[in-house]
């Protein structure tokens, strides 16, 4: 027996988990750890599964080449020489614009992921660079682009301290948090109730998190906005602005909010106008407060107005980067945009759709288009890790039909499913317990600032590769450098660049130091080992990859400070209110504002047991609640004379799906889970649980424009009796 303490990588809740595995390498039981100063012993039931979803039978454990139309277990070697067979190919014949690379959700939560997209990405050299960000929280990061001048400055609710917070488009409660890591949301908002504090929650459906709070609004799916400049207006006209922070746009803001009074917005949000009214109150007189928002307000077509106006009103209200408000954690690691640039975007176009790049990525809505359309740079082979785009992306469905039209397909992947089985080479990697673990990602947006890092709890056995060795490989033969080229030349390189940028920043605790002797500092066992290193020495707190590892139960490096105008890379050095480019987007909403309001609109949900589309597989994590349905407002119901079964229709596709009544959503309103569509499936219980893949609704014609994300919350549907 081996107890083995690690950070639960499945969601952005970061929490500590302390596990007993028996001499065969099993996990014989999960617990919080208690010792844990961040999480104290708290965990979800996916974490408790932890185990089986490491030791899921129908994982992959060799890589796979297709041989004559079939997919065969072959050794690395052959599978490394069939990719680097299979991208020369394409390179020769139709040069890099060819390539194109999807980057999935969980390549944010391993260290190899975080680590090796850039690399990968520029290897492969082209624009066609797709991830989960376009699909997810991308308005959020053009938003804080355009307000600090900085992408990755993303408030984060302060949680712990706060007085009042209002939610929107997030249900913590069975999502476990999102951009803002905090372990048992549960008891943090019942804790701020309890010391006095106000919860309110704005979301078409009375979730959980809805439930815990004390009060719920519904609101019409993506009018978030029109709800947000409602308060916006509010608290200019009552004179109820304080802003304690530096900024430029506050008089044009007051002018731009001037049409968005609450009765002016009331009747097209759902919302009362005496209620947005008293929300904007609210915001001001508590004595700290913070407006938080998540998928509901990003995955929408007006999602980087909504992020904008978040942010605006933290502002606004005096709240942005003082304790109890909206703050900026301060991560152990070196943070990469401390030499970068101001936020811009648009440097560059898709081919097919002119869409703006951002963030150095295209929106992977338009990934089919690219695909499909024929002329000079149509991709032509694809690179996936960590994706499921079938399944995951706007019209998924035709994505599943055009794969099949590309040349060469490879995956990073521990499964065969939806997207993988297109795949000519799948690279799966081994168990998580065999990989260290550090959440780079989420430890920039945790409530409280803390570090903790997790050893492999088992070793790789003889001849298999770690997530990042594989990442290496396959970047060196994007790079042209061979199937047996060594990858440690990529982690030589970003230590090169973080080290030489560090010596230069003043402030920096190797400020003026000569890189060559910094670097001979460094240690680790594993590149992504020797990064972290790198990443924590150079970081604001003096810590080591060696003083984490005597801290098995993690570090807490104390509660959120205030960071302006460190983080600021405006060029101005101040907040900037009223970007011009999110401004000009107020025109769009205006005119879909002026339209008429669709009969039907759906939206998703997230469920306990869920992870978007990958745990459909682990017979504890299936069944019950834990189903793929449409729910509908009763009204509705009896309206349109459902059964138990309905017929959806949207603009691109048509599902029929089981019909589950509630009155917990707003009449309407349509809700559906995304991740399900496994019939078929090589997994066989996620095959038995199949579902229907909630994305043969989504239109990839439809974007929030600003960010390329596309629109998974309010999309005009039509239900009929099946
Ligand atoms: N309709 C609708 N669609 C949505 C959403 C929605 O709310 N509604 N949400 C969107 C959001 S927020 C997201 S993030 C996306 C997620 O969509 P994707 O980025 O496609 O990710 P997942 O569906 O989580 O699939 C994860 C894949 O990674 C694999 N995997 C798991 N662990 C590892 C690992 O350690 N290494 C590697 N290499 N692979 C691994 C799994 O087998 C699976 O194939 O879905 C989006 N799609
Ligand atoms: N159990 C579980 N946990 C997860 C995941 C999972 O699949 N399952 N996925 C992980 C991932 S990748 C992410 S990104 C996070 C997401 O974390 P959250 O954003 O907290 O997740 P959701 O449950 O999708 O919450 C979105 C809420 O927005 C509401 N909503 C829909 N449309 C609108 C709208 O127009 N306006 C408003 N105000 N609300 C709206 C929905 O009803 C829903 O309650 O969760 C992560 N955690
Ligand atoms: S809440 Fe998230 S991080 Fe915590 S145990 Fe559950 S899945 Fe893991
Ligand atoms: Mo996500």
């Amino acid at each position: 027996m081996k107890t083995a303490y690690r950070t639960c990588p499945l969601c952005d809740a970061v929490c500590g988990l302390r596990l007993t595995l028996d001499d065969a390498g099993r996990v014989t039981s999960v617990h919080g750890d208690t010792d844990d100063p961040f999480s104290r012993g708290y965990l979800c039931p996916k974490g408790a599964s932890l185990g089986r979803i490491d030791e899921d039978p129908h994982r992959l454990s060799r890589p796979m080449v297709r041989v004559d139309g079939e997919l065969r277990e072959v050794s690395w070697e052959e599978a490394f020489q069939a990719v680097d067979r299979g991208l020369r190919q394409v390179i020769d014949a139709h040069g890099r614009q060819a390539l194109a690379v999807y980057l999935g959700n969980p390549t944010f939560h391993t260290m190899g992921g975080i680590l090796y997209r850039f690399p990968l990405a520029q290897a492969l050299g082209t624009r066609n660079v797709f991830s989960a960000s376009t699909i997810d929280q991308i308005p959020k990061q053009v938003a804080c682009g355009h307000l600090f001048g900085n992408a990755m400055a993303i408030p984060v609710p302060d949680l712990d301290r706060t007085d009042h917070l209002l939610i929107l488009g997030a249900n913590p409660l069975v999502s476990n948090g999102s951009l803002c890591a905090a372990p048992n949301f549960a008891a943090r908002l019942a804790a701020l109730r309890k010391r006095g504090g106000r919860v309110v929650v704005v979301d078409p459906r009375r979730t959980r998190t809805a439930e815990a709070a004390d009060e719920h609004l519904f609101i019409r799916p993506g009018t978030d906005p029109l709800f947000l400049l409602g308060i916006v207006h509010t608290l200019f006209a009552e004179d109820l602005v304080t802003v304690r922070v530096p900024v430029d746009g506050l008089d044009e803001l007051r002018e731009l909010a001037r049409d968005f009074a609450p009765e002016a917005v009331a009747a097209r949000c759902g919302v009362p106008a005496e209620t947005i009214v008293r929300q904007a109150r609210a915001l001001a007189a508590a004595p700290t407060a913070a407006v938080y928002a998540r998928i509901g307000t990003t995955t929408v077509e007006f999602g980087t107005l909504a992020s904008w106006l978040v942010d605006v009103v933290n502002t606004l209200t005096g709240n942005l980067d003082r304790p109890g408000g909206a703050m900026f954690t301060r991560p152990a690691t070196f943070e990469f945009w401390a030499t970068g640039e101001p936020y811009t975007d648009g440097r560059w176009h898709s081919r097919v759709r002119g869409l703006p790049e951002a963030m150095g990525e295209l929106p992977v809505a338009t990934l089919a288009d690219e695909i499909e359309t024929p002329g000079e740079g149509q991709v032509r082979a694809l690179v996936t890790v960590a994706g499921n785009p079938v399944l995951s992306a706007p019209n998924g469905p035709r994505l599943d039909r055009a794969l099949p039209g590309l040349d060469f397909m490879v995956c990073v992947d521990p499964y065969l499913n939806e997207t993988t089985r297109h795949a000519d080479v799948i690279l799966p990697p081994p168990r998580m317990m065999q990989m260290p673990h550090y959440d780079f990602l989420l430890l920039t947006v945790t409530v409280r600032n803390y570090a903790r890092f997790s050893p492999a709890a088992l070793p790789l056995e003889p001849g298999q590769l770690s997530e990042a060795e594989i990442l290496g490989r396959l970047t060196m033969i994007a790079a042209g450098a061979g199937p047996d080229a060594d990858p440690s030349a990529i982690d030589e390189q970003f230590l090169a660049g973080m080290i030489g940028a560090s010596v230069q920043i003043p402030g920096s605790p190797v400020a003026g130091r000569d890189p060559a002797e910094v670097r001979a500092e460094m240690h680790g066992d594993t590149g992504p080992e020797l990064l972290l290193d790198a990443m924590l020495k150079l970081g604001p707190y003096g810590l080591s990859l060696e003083e984490l590892k005597k801290r098995p139960s993690g570090v807490d490096l104390g509660p959120l400070q205030p960071r302006l105008p460190e983080v600021l890379t405006t060029p101005s050095g101040r907040v900037q209110l009223a970007p011009a480019p999110v401004v000009a987007d107020l025109a769009r909403l205006r005119a879909r504002t002026a339209g008429p309001v669709p009969e039907l609109l759906l939206i998703g949900r997230r469920q306990l047991r869920s992870n978007n589309s990958w745990l459909h597989n682990i017979p504890t994590l299936v069944g019950g609640s834990n189903t793929c349905t449409l729910h509908v407002h009763p009204d509705d119901r009896a309206r349109l004379g459902l059964g138990d079964r309905a017929v959806v229709k949207s603009a691109v596709g048509e599902l029929v799906v089981p019909v589950e009544p509630t009155e917990d959503i707003m009449p309407g309103v349509v809700s559906l889970p995304h991740g399900w569509g496994h019939a078929g499936s090589a997994q066989p219980v996620a095959a038995a649980h199949a579902g229907v893949n909630a994305n043969a609704l989504t239109d990839d014609s439809v974007l929030d424009v600003l960010s390329g994300n596309a629109v998974f919350n309010g999309v005009p549907v039509t239900v009929s009796p099946a």
